[in-house]
């Protein structure tokens, strides 16, 4: 009989020329975008916001639900969602994006979640401060990394495994990460991690473990499979590579006029065009959003809306192009605060993370 490591796929890049696969479109089919004219709405409701499931979501009930908290702690505690509303209750605006946003365009394509640039979204968490349930059992002097595992459990690479990520106690302290239980004022949705999930301000998505039921202090740093083997920037197989972390810097328009169905290209009427975008970076705050109507020839600098009390949450911006006719390419780049700016040619990497190219819009103006 075959081994769930033989049955299991390895990552690989696709070949020259290679179209999407029948393994990324069963994907892509279950983990969808932000549809980019949602970029509308301040907060992103839920249904838009998109969405990365590893494996199954699993079935999950809020009534018996135990949070684990446990480890290099002075005191193990179990809490039920009950006693977690007791002790407490933040809401924060926060711009969720995934690590691989931006890997279907890189040359060669690395095969997994295909995404373009859409896997990205706002919402308000309500829950409690992270801090506050450490704190509640006593951070033992040996703790070093917190484990953070979800109910569900699947295959990567030939390793069963529970879904899994660890960080250090500071960054997640001073991240003010929470386990919330409530998506814009209402239960979580199952597939954003109901009844219980964590969320960690300004870093990739996979740092914010859905469907949580336990968090474990260890006294060494995590070395699960998440951390040390999928979460890596690396140039080649063998290279060790480095963390991926928090969420470089991404301006997205709302693609402007209306779309041809099948290219998506988009048709405007020549005059005054408004144009409107969201910017953000798990970094720093936005600093300056540049727009080009040529293709990055001439950038021109937008107007940028306040920073709101969630400084890591994304920033509308604005732009008013006078549309000549004729084919242009919109484009457009963030800088953020901590020196950092979207490239316009990506830097490949094998897992296809990270990849903050400027976006393009191929308009034709009638
Ligand atoms: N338990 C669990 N948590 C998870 C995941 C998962 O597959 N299982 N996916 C992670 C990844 S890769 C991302 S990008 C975000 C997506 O969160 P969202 O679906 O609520 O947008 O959840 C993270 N948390
Ligand atoms: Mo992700």
């Amino acid at each position: 009989m075959v081994s769930i490591e033989e049955f299991s796929v390895r990552g690989r890049l696709a070949d020259t020329g290679e179209g999407i696969t029948a393994d990324e479109l069963q994907l892509a089919a279950r983990n969808h975008g932000l549809p980019l004219e949602s970029l509308r709405y301040d907060v992103t409701p839920p249904g838009l916001h998109y969405v990365l499931v590893h494996y199954d979501i699993p079935a999950t009930n809020a009534g018996d639900w135990r949070l684990e908290l446990g480890g290099c702690v002075e005191e193990p505690v179990s809490f039920g969602l009950t006693g977690l509303r007791a002790m407490g209750r933040r809401t924060i605006r926060v711009t969720l994006e995934c690590a691989g946003n931006g890997r279907a365009a890189l040359q060669p394509r690395p095969i997994s979640q295909p995404w373009l640039s859409e896997a990205v979204g706002t919402a308000e968490w309500t829950g409690v401060l992270l801090s506050d349930l450490l704190r509640q059992a006593g951070i033992r002097e040996d703790a070093v990394d917190v484990v953070f595992t979800g109910a569900d459990r699947g295959v990567e690479r030939g390793v069963v495994q529970d879904y899994q990520r660890g960080m250090s106690i500071t960054e997640a302290i001073d991240s003010g990460a929470i386990v919330a239980w409530e998506m814009n004022g209402g239960p979580l949705p199952p597939q954003h991690g109901y009844p219980l999930r964590l969320v960690v301000p300004g870093w990739y998505g996979m740092a914010s473990v859905k469907w949580l039921r336990s968090i474990e202090l260890i006294d060494h740093e995590f070395d699960g499979f998440q951390n040390a083997v999928a979460y890596r920037i690396r140039k080649d197989a063998d290279d060790p590579g480095t963390a991926v972390t928090r969420i470089e810097p991404r301006a997205l328009l709302v693609p402007p006029g209306f779309p041809d169905f099948m290219s998506r290209h988009r048709f405007v009427a020549a005059g005054p065009v408004p144009l409107f975008g969201r910017a953000w970076s798990g970094w720093a705050p936005i600093e300056r959003v540049e727009v080009s109507t040529d293709a990055g020839v001439n950038w021109h600098e937008a107007t940028l809306d306040a920073v709101g009390n969630d400084e890591l949450a994304w920033r509308a911006f604005a732009y008013d192009w006078e549309a000549t006719p004729g084919e242009h390419v919109l484009t457009v780049r963030a800088y953020d605060a901590s020196g950092r700016e979207q490239p316009i040619e990506a830097d490949w990497n094998r897992g296809g993370f990270a990849n903050n190219t400027a976006q393009r819009i191929t308009v034709l103006v009638t």
